[in-house]
């Protein structure tokens, strides 16, 4: 099933952090769209649960350098 998940990351300070963001999540199998916003640091993923977690989309961000906040 598809579902969304909107995740607080700081750490983003331009468009450029954004796309990297993007590019890192959008590459994961099951992630099907995103939206990152340095302004709002905040991250909007659409994915399929049967294919990934919240964890590792979660893993995936922080790997790409970024920090998730409460
Ligand atoms: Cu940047």
């Amino acid at each position: 099933m598809t579902v969304s998940v909107s995740l607080n990351v700081s750490g983003m300070k331009c468009g450029g952090c954004e796309a990297s963001l993007s590019n890192a999540l959008t590459a994961l199998t099951g992630v099907t769209q995103v939206k990152a916003s340095h302004l709002q640091k905040r991250v909007d993923v659409e994915f399929d649960d049967q294919q990934i977690s919240v964890d590792d989309i979660e893993d995936a961000i922080v790997d790409a350098g970024f920090k998730l906040e409460d």
